[in-house]
Formats: structure tokens, C-alpha cells, sequence
């Protein structure tokens, strides 16, 4: 029996607003499971107090061997080189040889069959097979290949150097910030084309490793009997491959209407700030200001939110991130944050290379949480900042005895990246950034446009791109085993499909463009997280604003509330000791829902269609 059928209940269909599924999760207790194949039924039944202590003694090696593995993966991400790689390699075997072991995995498999465990046993028997099904010692060679492919992508992807070539001037390496720079303020097209595609240069390099990832993680993922790596990783939510799906198309549905009256207005506002004719479908790549079209920033008139920051620096970013989260009654980070932590961009003559995208790190299960960044004085890296310091107070807040060290991660993957977005959210609202004197009174613009902008940055572009391009690759990559000669073929079909955009020019499967974005080698089959955590994160923002704090949702002052302090920290300080689906509820009022996004966006679809009347709305 693999995992799936143990952690799937049924699916409810819900009418809440858009219409998301809710998994209610099984309650197995009472009932002994039939015995899995190979397991000799005659044998006794292990007893609780057996599994109990096979827990603490697994949790007590598994925390050791965590932060050796967490470790020498950090010094790998922050100095790449060769014995850095072997070093992280090395750990991270010796974690996956104990947590994948077959003692391990038969342990579980007769533990799993005690009918009357707690349900603080259960969840760690059920998150410890999961990891076990990551790395199952049933298939040591593969193991092992598998680890060392993910360090030798992972030290590709972060010591790449990108040359841009504009033409008629001299080749210059740059680094990611400035590729980003130039994408927001270049007004000159041949110039931002030259940037993007510098920008996807580091995808040829990355292709062979990728295809190797792509057969090893399927192959230790259908080992452990899931349909594929996709649906191992589906498996934190207790959901399979195609709910997984499903989710993602039911949101992608409910933006959708939104989502084509915004990209209609930004066609006609580029065209006519680049001096072109209006894209009559789809939009050119190179003309947004990222490099996968996943947020839209620098369109709105009036909106100068890097000018807020001028006067302040990068270290002030991060000091004031803390004093927002100090203020609704955490605590201060701790003095190793600073010390171990690297925030900052290398000097262009550094004697190491880094990786650039940003990171937070919970090295050993307790205190030692650090942060990777490359933060500079702009509102991009204010929203990084505070993402990143909401996965660090998620690790402190678990970080407790009562929170056994396997369960000390997200009620689920989505939990966790929602929590510092949320903080994004409160961030960005105008009555907080007058109190701390970002904004001065009546520089705000107008309610609409501040809106706007949020929509631009936030998930009304961004989840065309996570539930649509992203996921449905991976999907196809893992679960349909993509050949090699269709990434990049199937990458454009769906960014145009899903996102409403395209390339400058034909992108032939000499390149690899997928390869670009660093979740497809490092964070791979997850970036639904950032899209259910857009969904979540609302979910709780409404609850704050009309049943603590009775403030509008678009204009909220969180700073100072210890209410929504210890809200947020009873949510937090369960880790992953609760269902989710429960937790939710309980913590909202409501299941999965994405009626609080779309409320809060709602705004805009009339002033979108008045601003659209007589342009031809749709992109497909
Ligand atoms: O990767 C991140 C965080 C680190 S967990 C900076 N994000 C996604 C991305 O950059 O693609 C945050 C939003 C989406
Ligand atoms: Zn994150």
C-alpha cells in the first residue's frame, strides 16, 4: 500500500466562493489496516509504548543528521565549490541512509498497522515515511546518484555567470540583481531583449542534468509505489497527482476573469510606453519586468515604491522586517541570525560565489535559523525580506518541546510560504507604511491604483504563472515523463496558454528556458505551495481584519497587535502536529477557499472593464 491510499480521504466539493476541493483527512484510528505485502500478519501487533520509543530514538537521529545535512547544504549555497558540494553530498547521504533504511521503512510499515495511535504518533509515522519514501534504501544506487546530481545542478545553477550583450556594445557579466534592475526601469526594447535572454542563458548548461533528475526522482518515487515524483511530493497535503490538479485549474478558473481584464490593460499600457502597437494576443516576454512574467511590477503610473527606500539601508530592510514581527509579540531574532546569516550582494571582486535566490534555514531543528539573501534598498527586496522572516518566526515558533523534530515544519508545504506573504500583505498596506514613515501622509496614490499594483505583484499575476506554467510542466515533466525534446516547446505553449505571454522569439530546444527558474532543480514539483499559500494567507488576512482588528482589508494596520500576534502564533507554534484541513478551519471558520482572494481583488473588475471598454478582453 503506498502512502496515497493511507493519507487520502475523501474530496468534498465545495461552493465557498470559488469553488476549491477541501480534504477532509481520514481519522484511521480504530481500525487495523491489512497487512501489506511481505509482512507477516501472524505477528503481533507492536504495542504505543514500541512506537513511542522508536519515535524519540528516530526523531533524536534524524534532528543530529538533519543538522550535519542542513549544514553542509548551507556552506555549499554559500561558497559553491567542489569540496563544498562533495561535503553537502556526503551529509546528506548519511541522512538519507538512516531515514530511508530498511529498518527504518520496516519499522513503519508494522507501526503504521497499531489501530489506537495519537494522533501526535501518527502524523510523525506518516511524515517519516514520507521522508523515507524520498530516499529509500531499497534503492541505495539510485539514492545516491540522486544526491549527487541535485548538488552538481544545484552548483551549476548558483555559480553561473551571465554575459549580457547588447548590441552595439561590449559584452558585461552581470549578476541576477542587476538583470532584474534593468527589467524594471529599461525603457529600451533591444536593450531589454538583450537582457532577457541573457537571462535564460544558464538554461542550455542545465538541460542534462535536469533529464537525469527527472528519471531519478521518478525512479526513487515509484520505488516507494507513487505514480511519480510529482505525486510523492503532492503527498503533504495528503492529495494525489490529479487533486493536485484540480485544485490548481478550480484557482486558475476563479482568476481567470480578473486575470484577462488586468492583462488586456497592461497589453495597451506597455505598447504605448514602448511606442509599439498593441500585442493583439499575447505579450512579449521582455517587455515585463521579470524574468518569467510571475509579477508585473513598475506599470502602474504614480506608484514609486522604490522611492520609499531611498534614504534607508539594506540592513534597515531587515531591522524593520524584525521590529513588524517584535511588534505583534515575537521574539527578537536571535544574535546567531546575524552572525551566520548572508543578506547581503557580494562585492563584484568576491572570492566566492553564492546562491542568489533567496532562502530562509533551519539548520538544526531549534535556534540556529538563518536567512540567504542578497537584499538592497528597494520595495522588491522589503517583500523578500519579510517573506523570508516569516518562515524564520514559523521555525521558532515550532521549535518547541512539545513539537517532536520530524513534525517541526509547516502544517503543510503552503502553510509555511504563507505566513512571511501574509506579513508581505500587512506590509504593504498604506496606514502601516505612514506609521513607520515610508510613506508620507497624502503621498499615497489612490486607492485603486495601490490595488492595482498589488494585483500586479501579487497573485492575480502570479498564479496564472505558479498554478498554470509552473505546475502544469512539472506535472507533465514527472508524471508524464516529458521527453527532452518537448521542455522548452511545452514550457511556451503554457506560458502563453496560461500567463498570456511568449517569447521575443522563436525558443528552440536548444535552450531551457524551464531550467531558468530554480525551483524546477531545487524545489522541485512544489511550486503549488506559493499558489496555495496566496489562497491561505487570505483566508487568514480577512479573519485579522474583520474579527480582530475591525479594519477594512484593503487598508489594515497590523503593527503593535499582540492579538495578531498570538493568532498568528498559535497557528504557527503547531508545526505539523495538526491536520491542515483542521487547522484552517478552526483558525478562519472556513475550509480551503479562495473566496477571501477574489474579494479582495474584486475592486478592480469594474474599473478594469470601464478602463477595457472596446478592447478586444482574452488572450487565448
Ligand atoms: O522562492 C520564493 C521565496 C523563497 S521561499 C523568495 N518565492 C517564489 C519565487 O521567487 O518564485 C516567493 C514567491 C514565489
Ligand atoms: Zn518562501
Amino acid at each position: 500500500m503506498g502512502i496515497r491510499t493511507l493519507a487520502i480521504a475523501g474530496l468534498v466539493l465545495l461552493a465557498v466562493g470559488a469553488a476549491l476541493i477541501l480534504v477532509i483527512g481520514r481519522q484511521d484510528a480504530g481500525e487495523a489496516p491489512p497487512p501489506e505485502p511481505g509482512i507477516d500478519a501472524s505477528l503481533p501487533l507492536p504495542t504505543v509504548e514500541e512506537a513511542a520509543a522508536f519515535l524519540d530514538e528516530y526523531n533524536a537521529r534524524y534532528r543530529h543528521l538533519w543538522t550535519a545535512a542542513e549544514g553542509a547544504k548551507w556552506q555549499a549555497n554559500v561558497d559553491i565549490t567542489e569540496a563544498n558540494s562533495a561535503a553537502e553530498v556526503q551529509a546528506a547521504q548519511a541522512l538519507a541512509d538512516y531515514v530511508g533504511s530498511r529498518q527504518v521503512i520496516d519499522r513503519l510499515v508494522r507501526l503504521r498497522r497499531i489501530p489506537d495511535l495519537s494522533e501526535l504518533l501518527r502524523r510523525q509515522i506518516d511524515k517519516a515515511w514520507e521522508l523515507a519514501a524520498h530516499y529509500p534504501g531499497t534503492a541505495p544506487a539510485t539514492v545516491s546518484k540522486l544526491l549527487q546530481a541535485e548538488a552538481a545542478q544545484s552548483a551549476r545553477l548558483h555559480s553561473f555567470r551571465y554575459s549580457l550583450a547588447v548590441p552595439g556594445r561590449e559584452p558585461r557579466e552581470v549578476t541576477t540583481n542587476e538583470i532584474d534592475r534593468l527589467l524594471l526601469e529599461s525603457r529600451d526594447l533591444a536593450e531589454r531583449r538583450a537582457v532577457w535572454e541573457c537571462s535564460k542563458l544558464v538554461g542550455p548548461p542545465l538541460k542534462d542534468g535536469l533529464a537525469e533528475l527527472q528519471t531519478l526522482r521518478n525512479a526513487v518515487a515509484e520505488k516507494m509505489d507513487y505514480s511519480s515524483f510529482f505525486a510523492l511530493e503532492c503527498a503533504d497535503y495528503g492529495l494525489t497527482s490529479a487533486e493536485m490538479m484540480m485544485l490548481m485549474d478550480d484557482l486558475l478558473a476563479g482568476i481567470q476573469p480578473l486575470y484577462e481584464q488586468l492583462h488586456c490593460w497592461v497589453r495597451h499600457e506597455l505598447a504605448a510606453r514602448y511606442g509599439e502597437p498593441v500585442p493583439p494576443r499575447l505579450i512579449p516576454a521582455h517587455w515585463l519586468a521579470n524574468r518569467w512574467g510571475q509579477e508585473w511590477p513598475g506599470i502602474v503610473a504614480g506608484v514609486d515604491l522604490d522611492g520609499m527606500f531611498r534614504d534607508v539601508s539594506p540592513q534597515w530592510l531587515i531591522e524593520q522586517g524584525e521590529r513588524f514581527y517584535t511588534s505583534l509579540g515575537f521574539p527578537n531574532l536571535p544574535l546567531t541570525f546575524w552572525g551566520r546569516s548572508d543578506l547581503y550582494e557580494l562585492p563584484a571582486d568576491a572570492n566566492r560565489s553564492k546562491n542568489t535566490h533567496a532562502s530562509a534555514w533551519h539548520i538544526d531543528l531549534d535556534q540556529d535559523v538563518r536567512s540567504l539573501m542578497n537584499v538592497r534598498n528597494d520595495f522588491q527586496w522589503f517583500s523578500t525580506v519579510h517573506h523570508e522572516l516569516g518562515h524564520v518566526y514559523y521555525y521558532l515558533s515550532y521549535a518547541r518541546p512539545e513539537v517532536p523534530p520530524i513534525l517541526r515544519r509547516g502544517a503543510n508545504r503552503g502553510f509555511h510560504e504563507a505566513v512571511g506573504t501574509l506579513v508581505e500583505l500587512a506590509s504593504n498596506q498604506v496606514p502601516y507604511l505612514e506609521e513607520i514613515a515610508l510613506l508620507k501622509p497624502g503621498e499615497a496614490p489612490d486607492q485603486v491604483r495601490w490595488l492595482l499594483n498589488q494585483a500586479l505583484t501579487g497573485p492575480v499575476v502570479f498564479l496564472p504563472f505558479a498554478c498554470g506554467t509552473m505546475t502544469h510542466w512539472e506535472h507533465d515533466f514527472y508524471e508524464n515523463d516529458l521527453p527532452r525534446h518537448l521542455y522548452n516547446e511545452r514550457w511556451w505553449r503554457y506560458a502563453a496558454h496560461y500567463q498570456g505571454i511568449a517569447p521575443p522569439a522563436e525558443r528552440g530546444e536548444e535552450w531551457c528556458d524551464a531550467a531558468t527558474k530554480t525551483h524546477i532543480s531545487d524545489d522541485p514539483a512544489q511550486y503549488y505551495d506559493y499558489a496555495l499559500s496566496y489562497v491561505i494567507l487570505h483566508q487568514l488576512h480577512r479573519y485579522i481584519c474583520q474579527e480582530l482588528l475591525h479594519q477594512d482589508v484593503h487598508g489594515v494596520n497590523y503593527y503593535g497587535s499582540a492579538q495578531v500576534g498570538i493568532y498568528l502564533e498559535s497557528i504557527l507554534s503547531a508545526g505539523a502536529t495538526r491536520d491542515w484541513n483542521r487547522l484552517l478551519f478552526e483558525a478562519t471558520g472556513e475550509p480551503l477557499s479562495a473566496s477571501a482572494l477574489l474579494d479582495y481583488f474584486e475592486p478592480l473588475q469594474a474599473w478594469l472593464q470601464e478602463q477595457n471598454a472596446g478592447r478586444a478582453v482574452g488572450f487565448r
